[in-house]
């Protein structure tokens, strides 16, 4: 290579860097008390240790998984030590967690999609590998599946959503997302196995049948596609859009902080730093907004399904208050069949309840704002699994993940179409 060459190389070589995390931890601290959770909570505030919070220390039932950078490691343990509140190592080094996940998608990589048949449901996809599948999942079924755009990214992409409909006018809608937070990657990858499964029981499975032939179904896979282009290229552990905060070198408002649904209040935080930063105003990130315009105008969507990861809970409304939402009895009893038949594939177990009383809470959270504009059938999913990989689930658990968390949406489905309409 000639100089100016090595220079250009060297340079897009800096720009593109990936970020690494040689080192790092992920711990799991196991609060006591109350007071334990004080001085978590002030360990959080100390913004030069760089802690990346994957559950956030808010009440002593639940543990706190933090990914500590190797230089923060040793002060983060004395701390914790001095204090006697226990912790365990959850990752040894988060690195080599990458490093295996990179291997896999590398192998699995696919220059020509084909067929949506030859899609690898099996492991993880780059955003225009999802964004190919969506288009050629439309040009193979097109008197079932539409694509529509609800908008645009900040930096421009298009919110890409799948239309599953047989037919009438408006009819009675189901929404599902994924992906709205970037990094939660089994997300991105179950709803694309959902759009696969639709449309191959579509005319075989009795109640997907039924359901299509008297509900549409929209789905979007890539919520946040600044984010999850993010996540491949510059940092795996990215969450929140891409907007940048003016007056700050923090980039991105946490979408699942900025719906109008008790924005503002406790369970948020006004910090463009933090990774649960609420945004200058409610709606401000398109992606939020789209969906917004999206629900207001189509006017007759009955369940409304935010999938996240991870946790392995199904929660409904309210996050932002205590007050306990109207259909708080039928949300729980149906939230508790979903996760049986969730459960009756690989025993996989499952919380349920409302997201203020079973996780923490999270103001101007989606399902919240989607409750109050009268969807009563408002449910948030945390998928797999319950923390051992976290956010950087094995790709070998992509499938049944998605085959078990299909039967739970089946269960909402149905009493939606047998309830709502
Ligand atoms: O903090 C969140 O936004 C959710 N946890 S996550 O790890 N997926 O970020 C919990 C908030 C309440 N749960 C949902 N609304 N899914
Ligand atoms: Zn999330």
């Amino acid at each position: 290579m000639k100089g100016p060459l090595v220079f250009a190389t060297l340079i897009v070589a800096v720009l593109c860097a990936q970020e690494r995390f040689d080192g790092h931890q992920v711990l799991r601290i196991t609060a006591r008390d109350e007071g334990e959770i004080n001085l978590l909570e002030e360990l959080s505030q100390i913004e030069e240790l760089e802690l990346d919070f994957w559950t956030e220390p808010v009440h002593s039932t639940l543990p706190v998984d933090v990914r500590v950078p190797s230089q923060s490691l040793e002060m983060v343990k004395m701390y914790l030590d001095s204090h006697s509140i226990h912790y365990s190592v959850m990752m040894e080094n988060v690195q080599d967690v990458l490093d295996e996940e990179q291997q896999g998608m590398f192998g699995a990589r696919q220059h020509q999609l084909r067929s949506t048949d030859d899609y690898d449901y099996t492991n993880y996809h780059t955003i225009d590998e999802i964004y190919s599948f969506m288009d050629m999942l439309v040009a193979e079924n097109p008197s079932l599946v539409s694509k529509i755009v609800i908008g645009q990214s900040y930096e421009g992409r298009p919110l890409n959503v799948l239309k599953f409909s047989t037919g009438g006018s408006n009819r009675p809608a189901i929404w599902i997302d994924t992906g709205i937070h970037s990094r939660e990657w089994v997300t991105q990858a179950s709803g694309t196995w959902f759009a696969k499964k639709i449309v191959q029981d579509y005319g075989h499975d009795q109640a997907v049948t039924a359901i299509l032939d008297n509900m549409d179904i929209f789905l979007e896979i890539v919520t946040n596609p600044d984010g999850y282009h993010y996540t491949h290229v510059s940092n795996r552990m990215w969450r929140k859009t891409r907007k940048p905060n003016p007056g700050s070198s923090c980039v991105g408002v946490d979408p699942n902080r900025n719906w109008d649904a008790g924005f503002g209040g406790s369970g948020a935080s006004g910090n463009p730093c933090s990774e649960t930063f609420r945004g200058p105003s409610a709606h401000s990130e398109s992606e939020v907004k789209s969906i917004v315009d999206f629900v207001k105008a189509h006017g007759n969507v009955k369940a409304f399904v935010s999938i996240h990861a991870y946790s392995q809970m199904l929660l409904y409304p309210y996050g932002y208050t205590r007050t306990p939402a109207k259909d708080q009895a039928e949300l729980h009893s149906l939230a508790q069949k979903a996760i049986t038949d969730l459960a009756s594939l690989y025993g996989t177990r499952y919380r349920y309840g409302s997201i203020i009383n079973t996780i923490y809470q999270a103001s101007g959270s989606t399902v919240d704002w989607t409750y109050n504009q009268g969807i009563k059938y408002s449910y948030t999913f945390e998928l797999r699994d319950t923390g051992r990989y976290g956010f950087i689930l094995p790709a070998n658990q992509i499938l049944p993940t998605a085959q078990e968390t299909w039967l739970a949406l089946m269960a909402i489905m149905e009493h939606t179409k047998a309830n709502a309409i």
